[in-house]
């Protein structure tokens, strides 16, 4: 079974202390994902951005529910700079369409598909944030019938409302996923 791992938007604008739309505590995972991204399970290794147009309908501004985060090119759209690159294989970029949130790293197709031609049959879904890109992104690769892990120690909800985090891991628990904490391995 090839695995690969999926950070999920840990970027400036999710992070603490200046992020646009920070997740409490979103800066506290970035040594275990460098963890991660570096160990050998994972035969590969891809980071999502997101990557929003500067009218993107997610911003209040344009009818949606978020602050202006992560418009393309700008440096809150920066993947977080502790975030070590070199075991990063593929960089994807998405919420570029107009018209839906692009919570799910899935949208679009492209990444199914790479999976598909790299015979990964596995994914660890990690990152920004828990309770919906991580959420999103994990209940599409269910979808695509890969055997889903998600790593509590490498992951942060926004929490609008307490306990969405935790509703989340558990909608992922019952669809399928096996939700751990990997930090925790001997
Ligand atoms: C996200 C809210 C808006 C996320 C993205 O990455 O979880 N959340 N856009
Ligand atoms: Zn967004």
């Amino acid at each position: 079974m090839r695995e690969a791992l999926i950070i999920v938007d840990f970027q400036r604008d999710f992070t603490p202390p200046d992020g646009a739309l920070a997740v409490p505590q979103g800066d506290r995972i970035a040594d275990r994902l460098n963890d991660l991204a570096a160990d050998s399970r994972f035969a590969y290794v891809v980071a999502t951005r997101d990557w929003h147009p500067p009218d993107h309908s997610s911003f209040l501004a344009h009818g949606g529910s978020w602050p202006e985060h992560c418009v393309r090119g700008t440096l809150g759209a920066e993947l977080h700079p502790a975030l070590d690159t070199a075991r990063i294989d593929t960089i994807l970029d998405k919420g570029q369409a107009g018209e839906t949130d692009g919570y799910s790293a899935f949208e679009g197709g492209e990444l199914a598909a790479l999976l598909r031609e790299l015979d990964v049959t596995a994914v660890s879904v990690v990152g920004l944030a828990t309770d919906y890109c991580v959420l999103n992104t994990a209940r599409d690769a269910l979808r695509e019938g890969l055997v889903v892990t998600v790593d509590i120690s490498a992951t942060r909800a926004v929490d609008l409302q307490p306990g969405d985090g935790e509703r989340a891991l558990e909608e992922l628990r019952t669809l399928g996923a096996e939700v751990v904490d990997l930090s925790k391995r001997v």
